[in-house]
């Protein structure tokens, strides 16, 4: 069972309220998604992620099927059970990683042809082999492999690439209508890089598809904020209006905010939870860097307008010894902040899209995150 139902559309703006509806549970939409690459979201027990308001979290083929390998964790009940995360789980395909993390590859018509970054053995990546491994995985919605555009790149070879996208997308559908279960949805990835007509296509595309849901993919790859939400708005002309719509690798809290005016309703990104392992906090008031000298005596925690743990056990000026000590419990103790200001930042967007008053919050937040990280 997967639906997707619309509760509430703003009249000012694209915006609206979801709920996606798994034999898991439901989840609200716009939703946050942290990421726990390996089957974990660095430091955090599921249990307290969970607390925090995440029900569901984003999860990679390529690092899962490296390490431990697919077959264990299906021989150990599942990725679920694996990691002891009872709520959603997607799983990104593995073409971005190969692409950000493998030191050589090669793209076919078949697939991608990557050595590992733990040992340099070779590996081969299909459309349907990445589908198989996430069934093996047993994530609740599984992305199609699609090719990863970099920024900038010609316009031939972004056609071309964007082409090699559609061809596995129908081979990942293909398959799908062969081996689907009631449990798992698929979603296809819309690409087309910065080209405006190309985005078109990819949407049109893709969209011709009947896939679960839909994610724009391809953005946050160094292009400036207007093309970024250029792309996303063309692409959305195309994106069906009663099916969930990602944008992928995405963002800021500014950036957030500008996709759910525009109508995306789900998201994922690094940035909470690698900031934190850096000493970058996010606070009502922008950026903080717990390793500036100007903390070493400062009594007051990270965010005084924050209730986390965190916030309201522990000073700036302990936690910024921790990180020089580089003691281990600080890395926990900033990811909960962050991921608190993530879940707290996602029920204020809910709340302003019900008040019809997201285009207040979003000039509240832009006061302090226009630039980007
Ligand atoms: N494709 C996939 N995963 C992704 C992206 C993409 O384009 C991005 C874009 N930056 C993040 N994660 N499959
Ligand atoms: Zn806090």
């Amino acid at each position: 069972m997967f639906k997707f139902q619309i509760l509430y559309q703003s009249r000012k703006n694209q915006a609206r309220i979801g709920a996606i509806i798994t034999h898991r549970g439901v989840i609200e939409t716009p939703v946050f998604m942290p990421v726990g690459t390996q089957g974990t979201i660095k430091t955090m027990p599921p249990e307290i992620v969970s607390s925090l308001g995440y029900n569901i979290i984003l999860s990679n083929t390529y690092h899962l099927y490296l390490r431990p390998g697919p077959d264990i964790i299906q021989e150990l009940g599942g990725i679920h059970k694996f990691m002891n995360w009872k709520k959603l789980i997607l799983t990104d395909s593995g073409g971005f990683q190969v692409y950000s993390l493998s030191q050589f590859r090669k793209i076919t018509e078949e697939g991608i042809l990557f050595k590992s970054h733990i040992n340099g053995t070779e590996h081969f990546f299909s459309p349907i082999m990445v589908l198989e491994i996430q069934k093996k995985l047993g994530s609740d919605i599984l992305m199609v492999l699609d090719t990863c555009i970099p920024y900038p790149l010609s316009y031939e070879e972004t056609k071309n690439l964007t082409e090699l996208t559609h061809k596995w997308a129908v081979e990942s559908f293909e398959y799908w209508q062969r081996h689907k279960n009631e449990k798992q949805a698929v979603f296809g990835i819309i690409q087309g890089g910065m080209y405006e007509d190309l985005r078109r296509y990819s949407a049109k595309f893709i969209t011709s598809l009947e896939f679960d849901g839909y994610a724009i993919g391809g953005l946050s790859v160094g292009e400036p904020l207007e093309t970024r939400n250029q792309m996303i708005e063309t692409s959305l002309e195309y994106m069906p209006y009663h099916k969930p719509r990602y944008v992928m690798g995405i963002g800021t809290p500014l950036d957030i905010i500008d996709a759910v005016i525009r109508g995306i309703d789900m998201f994922d990104c690094v940035l909470p939870t690698r900031n934190a392992r850096r000493g970058t906090v996010f606070t009502s008031k922008g950026f903080l860097s717990i390793k500036n000298a100007s903390f070493k005596s400062d009594s007051l925690p990270l965010d005084p307008e924050c209730e986390c743990y965190t916030c309201r056990n522990f000073s700036r000026g302990y936690l910024r010894h921790l990180f020089h000590a580089k003691e281990l419990l600080v890395y926990f103790l900033l990811t909960l902040h962050n991921l608190f200001y993530y879940a707290k930042l996602m029920k204020h967007i809910k709340n302003a899209i019900k008040t019809e008053t997201l285009e207040n919050l979003r000039e509240e937040v832009a006061q302090y995150y226009l630039k980007n990280f």
